[in-house]
């Protein structure tokens, strides 16, 4: 293996629901290893605040319009950037949601809703672009994961059972399609500093941390949160020739908490 095994030269990567967070730092990531970059966001202000963010990086990423929970709208966009831009070599999918509900007050439309962009989503995405991975060769899947897709913690009853099921999802693809030379693994941020996770980052009105701050802190080794850019050196791995003989792994890039019960209060 040379180091070329790490670049994304010719490569056309999607990144699904990366005008920011950790799917921008990935997009960043695969475009500076050489790869055309693509990204949807779910509207037109989204996706322009994207556009504007990978100006600013130099980076002349692509964007478009579209909710990945509609089978019609990522077909379009799929028969679009093979059109504009060429075959997917790369998916990332990455957009999600999360809602903190006490399950017994959760709807079933709230659960099914997250369900449906955190797992349905992917399925549709990976579904759409297997055939021209297929068709030319070869192809990456990485689906974001979470310490959610391995433990559960009280209100995120829906986003554990999606993230748990990515995880299959994952397994399952890389087992039906690896044949094709289609590898499909996950990648599992622990906690990252993004919009997603600043609710339980807000410091109290008191000037204090946040208790879920520090009890993170507490429950990492690195004692750190991390940040999304701490995901895009794995995510090249998981996306390059480098890892052309992993398949149905899930990379947890979470500075240990996996390993860990805890530091003793
Ligand atoms: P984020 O800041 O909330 O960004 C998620 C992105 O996905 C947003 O741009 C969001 O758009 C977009 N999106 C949501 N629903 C969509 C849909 N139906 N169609 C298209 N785009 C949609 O989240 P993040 O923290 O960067 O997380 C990105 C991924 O990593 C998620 O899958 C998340 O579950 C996972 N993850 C996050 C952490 C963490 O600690 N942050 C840890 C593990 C895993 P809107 O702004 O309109 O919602
Ligand atoms: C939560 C957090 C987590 C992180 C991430 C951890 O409420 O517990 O949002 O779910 O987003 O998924 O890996």
């Amino acid at each position: 293996m040379t180091l070329n095994a790490f670049s994304l030269q010719g490569k056309v990567a999607w990144i699904t629901g990366a005008s920011y967070g950790i799917g921008f730092a990935i997009a960043k990531a695969y475009a500076q290893c050489g790869a055309a970059v693509v990204f949807n966001d779910i509207n037109r202000e989204l996706v322009d605040k994207g556009l504007e963010a990978y100006h600013q990086v130099g980076i002349q990423a692509r964007g478009y319009v579209c909710d990945v929970t509609h089978e019609d709208e990522v077909a379009s966009l799929v028969a679009q950037i093979t059109q504009e831009v060429g075959v997917i070599d790369i998916l990332v999918n990455n957009a999600g949601i999360i809602r903190r509900i006490p399950m017994t007050e959760m709807s079933a439309a709230e659960f099914r809703m997250v369900i449906d962009v955190d797992l349905n989503a992917p399925f549709i995405c990976a579904k759409m672009v297997i055939p021209g991975m297929i068709r030319k060769g070869g192809g990456k899947i990485i689906n974001i994961c979470s310490m959610m897709s391995e433990l559960g913690r009280e209100t995120v009853s829906a986003y554990a059972a999606a993230k748990g099921g990515l995880k299959m999802l994952t397994r399952n693809i890389a087992s039906e399609y690896g044949s094709y030379n289609i590898q499909c693994n996950g990648l599992g941020p622990g906690y990252i500093a993004t919009p997603q996770t600043a609710p339980l980052r807000e410091k109290q009105s008191d000037g204090n941390p946040h208790p879920f701050d520090s009890f993170i802190l507490a429950k990492t080794p690195a004692n750190r949160w991390g940040t999304p850019e701490d995901l895009m050196g794995p995510a090249v791995f998981l996306a390059s020739d480098a890892s052309n003989f992993v398949n149905g792994h899930i990379l947890y890039v979470d500075g240990g908490i996996l390993a860990y019960i805890g530091k003793q209060p």
